[in-house]
């Protein structure tokens, strides 16, 4: 069946970037279609695409998923991914854990510092709750890559790199990476250096529709 993915704009949308860089990680043929966020109809083209009346959403052929977890999910169970959940058991069960603590937390850092492709990296103003958001992440990652021996969280690369790889790039445009531990520093740029991810960032910074709340 054909793979159409439904996205936001490369320049801001950080769930469309984990479901599409899992596609792009285990070179999955697949067609994408962008949805301009918050400019004109977009909220009735994403509630006619889905449930969720959100990007990402996956089509395969007439099966619809939304939501980047779901799209996890419904990837590794029906596709042989090659980077898909780690195959240790353990290591499986701790990158789910991981993924659904980034699906469900994190919040100060999301809303303080937006995932912006184009941004030059810069630091601005944060909360404390904020600053506790990036020393939670320095340490679950950091440990994560020290028991697994990198160069990726699990060691090969899997569905949870593509899951941080929008964190990595928040670190990265508002130069937060100074005080972090040397794995996590390492990562960042192993990360921001991967070939499948080049063609998005590429994309994002030639994109020139501004979404005025994202830009700090
Ligand atoms: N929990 C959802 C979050 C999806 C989400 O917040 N998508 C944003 C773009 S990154 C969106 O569709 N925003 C437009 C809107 O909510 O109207 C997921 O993991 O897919």
């Amino acid at each position: 069946m054909a793979l159409h993915l439904v996205l936001g704009n490369k320049r801001y949308s950080s769930w469309s970037l984990r479901a599409w860089l899992i596609l792009a990680m285990n070179d999955l043929p697949f067609t994408e279609e962008r949805i301009r966020l918050y400019q004109d109809n977009y909220k009735q083209v994403l509630e006619d695409k889905s449930d969720g009346g959100q990007v990402p959403v996956l089509q395969d052929g007439n099966i619809t998923i939304f939501d980047s977890l779901s799209i996890a999910e419904y990837l590794h169970e029906n596709y042989s991914l090659n980077y898909g959940w780690p195959k240790d058991k353990a290591a499986r069960a701790h990158a789910r854990s991981i993924c659904a603590l980034m699906h469900s937390g994190f919040a100060h850092l999301r809303r303080e510092c937006p995932m912006n492709i184009a941004r030059l990296p810069s630091s601005v103003p944060i909360s404390e709750d904020c600053q506790l958001d990036i020393q939670r992440i320095d340490t679950l990652l950091s440990k994560t890559l020290r028991t697994h021996g990198g160069p990726f969280l699990y060691g090969e690369a899997s569905i949870a790199d593509a899951y941080y790889a929008p964190v990595i790039i928040r670190l990265d445009r508002y130069a937060l990476l100074g005080p972090l531990h040397s794995e996590l520093r390492a990562y960042t740029a192993r990360i921001l250096t991967l070939p499948a991810l080049q063609p998005w960032l590429e994309a994002g910074r030639r994109e020139t529709d501004i979404i005025a709340k994202a830009e700090r």
